[in-house]
Parts: structure tokens; C-alpha cells; sequence
């Protein structure tokens, strides 16, 4: 693994130090000073764009002020964690890593190219041993708390196999204005495959769950940063009636194969649709609780919105934030890669992923001029409930120049991705703005 964090963040921003337009950012539009992270360039800045792009950009008039060209959005970061290829580091203590959007082009998320989110130490992999690891469920409303191997619980218990979309409630966080705490992930802190385990329902079920039992919570085993013992990295929970879903697993493989290491080996949570971080990995213990679970990151700021929408930039007091539940409708294109050249007399293909939490997508979006038309792309039926859709769009360009291709889902109860800016929270969660990509047509 390589450690030296300051030179795989700045890599670009060293290859391409010149600014055109004098603002804080770099030639892709990443900020050079985080708090000037968009260029929030004036139109005019934007048709000067156009010189830097090396052609004209057909329908600039359209193209709302203060958004940086998509083109100046990629990034080529080298990737540097054993057994998992191409992903674009974010930190290495907490190891973090997400995927870029072209390895997410396949049906199901690879195994290696599958995000990487920790909160602290992951377990050393030299302790985590399949044959002795034990899962415990207890917590004051579990009728009779035990322990199970792996082997008993594939015994005991029926194996299901669901696809599952697994997404930081950070993802995306890069895109919120102003700027929050938090990894300034892009696109990638998302995945969706194949996971096999037990229901967790018949496990709980089996435990016996008490007449009073309002949450699920886990316990990893992993450790903090800090190495304080008596506190968790990370404990939270979904209701019982999440809990309880056909999908919501207990589980050991993914893609067919053991769960890699950094993403939970050799058990964990997969909870579909609802912020990953409920998804517990190296998971040891699940607890039945007779109220809404308070372990770690489940109080405070985190994985928590303000239960009533606040302007950009508001301070918010933690008894006026509401736990986070399902994510929301949202889309990328995985297909072609940002900045692709292409000729004019042939159609491009444009494919991607589509998801809407505890909901599915119905209808997806394709514009080729910064939102001022829509064409409707093709989108397929998920695998099963909470898997991503994937969706493509043979697109026709009317002139030679710069076009950006934007994608745009809407949900089951007709709630679209929001165009250019997502909503505001304090920690810059959810945030759903549709992908863009930049396509110049010669
Ligand atoms: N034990 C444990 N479970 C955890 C975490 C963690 O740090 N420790 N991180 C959570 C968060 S915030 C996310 S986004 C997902 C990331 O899963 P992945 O690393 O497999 O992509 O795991 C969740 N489960
Ligand atoms: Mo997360």
C-alpha cells in the first residue's frame, strides 16, 4: 500500500498547475483551495472556456453559470491497494478508496473494484479466520442471545443470494456547496453485485425477538484510530422493519467469492439501498435493541439530515437532525469515459447504472444540451428489489464541437436527480446531481 497520501491527492493538480481563468482551481476544475472547490465561473468565463476546450461549445447558452465544463472533471489518480485495481485513493488511515466510473460499466460490481470505506483499523487479516469466527446476537430484546460459526448459520439457516446496491451516504459529497466535512468522494463510493449469506430475519427470528424490539445495530471488528478500547469505530442500525426485509443479509460471499478483505472478510451486513453505512463489516455482533440503537455515528452530526430543510451553509443543532435512512434516485454513466472524442456521422452509446434506494427507477434521461431537451434512454428491470438498473441511450450529436452528456433518473413516485446542484445538509450527504460527462464531437 503506498503511504504517501499528499502525492496521490495532488498528482493532477501538479501535472496541471496553469489556471485559465485565475480562479482556485485546476485545469480539471478541481480545487486547488478546498473551499473554492467550483469554479462558479461567469458565462462569459465559460464561452472563453470554449478556446481552452479547443472548439465551440454548441449550446453554452444553456449551460447554467458557475458550473465548470465535465470535461475538466476526470481524473486518472493511480491506484495503490493490494487485490483491489484502478481505484482512485481518498486516504489510507482510514483506508478509503472509491471506484471510478468506468469500472462500474459491468453488470455487477467486480470484487476489486468495489469501494473501500473504513472508520478506523481494519482488523489485521492474519486474525480473521472463517473456521473460528463467531457472530454473536444478543441486545436486550433478543430472546435468547447465542453464537453461531459460519458453518452453522449456512447449517441452520436457508442461503439467499440478492444483488444489492451499496452506497456511502457520502458519495458524491465532492458536488455540495458549500463544501462540508467529510471524504470529498466523486462518483465511486457506490457498488452493486451479488451477495450470499443468510437472511438476517431468520437468524433474529430463530434468536427470538422480543415483543418490544425497535432496532437492529451491529458491531464490527475493527478498531479505532484513535485505539481508545471503549469506544466502537462505528456501531449503527436500521428499524426492525428493514431489518426484517427478504434482502437485508447476513453475509459471507460476494460475486461469488469471499468477501475481499477491506470490504468486510469474512462476514458482514448487506443492506441494500440504505446508506452503506448500516452495512457493518468483519461483523461480530448484532443486537436486538428496545430502542432506537445509540452506538457510534448513530447520534450527532453524522449519518443524520436536518428533519427540516435548511439554506446552504446553515448551522443545524443535533436535536434538530433526523437519522438518515433510504438513499435517493440517482444515476451515472459508466460508458463512454469522461472526454471522449467521437465522430459526428456515427451515434455514441452512452450506458450507466441507475438506483433509487428502497425504491426502483422508472424513467431515465439523456441530454446533450446542458438540460435544455431530454431523450429517453432505455433502462432494464433490476435483478431483484434494491439492485441497481442499467440503462443506455444512442445519442446523436447535431454539429461538430463540445457537448456534455447529462443523465438523469426518476424514481417509482416521479422524483427526478436534481440537475446541476444537490440539496444542502451539513454533511453533504445525498448528494444526487446528475452525472455529466464531456463528449467533443470532430
Ligand atoms: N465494521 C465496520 N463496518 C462498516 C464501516 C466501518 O468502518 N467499520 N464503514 C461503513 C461505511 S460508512 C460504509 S460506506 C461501508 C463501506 O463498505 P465497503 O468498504 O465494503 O465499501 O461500510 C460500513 N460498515
Ligand atoms: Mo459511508
Amino acid at each position: 500500500m503506498k503511504k504517501d497520501k499528499k502525492n496521490i491527492e495532488r498528482g493532477m493538480h501538479d501535472t496541471y498547475a496553469k489556471d485559465p481563468f485565475k480562479a482556485d482551481l485546476d485545469i480539471f476544475g478541481r480545487e486547488v483551495n478546498p473551499l473554492t472547490r467550483r469554479g462558479f465561473l461567469r458565462k462569459s468565463s465559460l464561452l472563453a472556456m470554449a478556446s481552452v476546450i479547443g472548439s465551440n461549445i454548441p449550446f453554452a447558452e444553456n449551460m447554467p453559470a458557475g458550473v465548470m465544463p465535465a470535461l475538466f472533471a476526470n481524473s486518472d489518480t493511480p491506484f495503490s491497494v493490494p487485490g483491489k485495481d484502478g481505484l482512485i485513493y481518498l486516504n489510507d488511515k482510514p483506508m478509503t478508496a472509491e471506484t471510478p466510473p468506468q469500472l462500474l460499466d459491468s453488470p455487477f460490481t467486480e470484487p476489486k473494484y468495489f469501494f473501500i470505506r473504513n472508520n478506523g483499523n481494519a482488523p489485521e487479516e492474519s486474525s480473521l479466520d472463517p473456521k473460528t469466527w463467531t457472530l454473536e446476537i444478543s441486545g436486550e430484546s433478543c430472546k435468547n442471545p447465542q453464537k453461531f460459526t459460519i458453518e452453522e448459520l449456512k447449517k441452520k439457516f436457508k442461503t439467499y443470494t440478492y444483488a444489492l446496491t451499496i452506497e456511502c451516504a457520502g458519495n458524491s459529497r465532492a458536488e455540495i456547496v458549500p463544501t462540508t466535512k467529510g471524504n470529498q468522494w466523486q462518483l465511486g463510493a457506490v457498488g452493486c453485485g451479488r451477495w450470499t449469506g443468510v437472511r438476517l430475519r431468520d437468524v433474529l427470528e430463530y434468536c427470538g425477538i422480543k415483543k418490544d424490539a425497535v432496532y437492529v445495530a451491529y458491531y464490527g471488528a475493527d478498531t479505532r484510530l484513535d485505539n481508545n478500547p471503549d469506544k466502537e469505530v462505528i456501531s449503527r442500525g436500521v428499524p426492525m422493519s428493514k431489518a426484517l426485509e427478504d434482502e437485508s443479509l447476513i453475509a459471507w460471499e460476494y460475486e461469488g467469492e469471499p468477501i475481499p478483505y477491506m470490504n468486510g472478510f469474512p462476514l458482514r451486513l448487506a443492506i441494500g439501498g440504505w446508506s452503506a453505512s448500516v452495512s457493518g463489516k468483519w461483523l461480530k455482533k448484532i443486537v436486538i435493541r428496545n430502542k432506537v440503537h445509540d452506538g457510534e455515528k448513530m447520534n450527532g452530526q453524522s449519518y443524520r439530515m436536518p428533519c427540516k430543510p435548511v439554506a446552504p451553509g446553515e448551522k443545524v443543532e443535533d436535536k434538530d437532525m433526523c437519522v438518515l435512512e433510504s438513499m435517493v434516485v440517482k444515476s451515472i454513466i459508466t460508458f463512454p469515459v469522461s472526454g471522449i472524442k467521437t465522430p459526428l456521422n456515427k451515434e455514441l452509446q452512452v450506458r450507466g447504472k441507475a438506483w433509487a434506494g428502497d425504491r426502483s427507477v422508472k424513467e431515465m434521461w439523456i441530454s446533450i444540451d446542458f438540460g435544455g431537451t431530454w431523450q429517453k434512454a432505455e433502462l432494464k428491470k433490476p435483478i431483484n428489489r434494491l439492485a441497481w438498473q442499467e440503462w443506455s441511450a444512442n445519442v446523436k450529436f447535431p454539429q461538430e464541437g463540445y457537448y456534455e452528456v447529462w443523465a438523469r433518473a426518476v424514481d417509482d413516485k416521479g422524483i427526478s436527480q436534481p440537475m446541476v446542484l444537490p440539496g444542502w445538509n451539513p454533511r453533504g450527504y445525498l448528494s444526487n446531481s446528475c452525472h455529466r460527462i464531456a463528449v467533443r464531437v470532430i
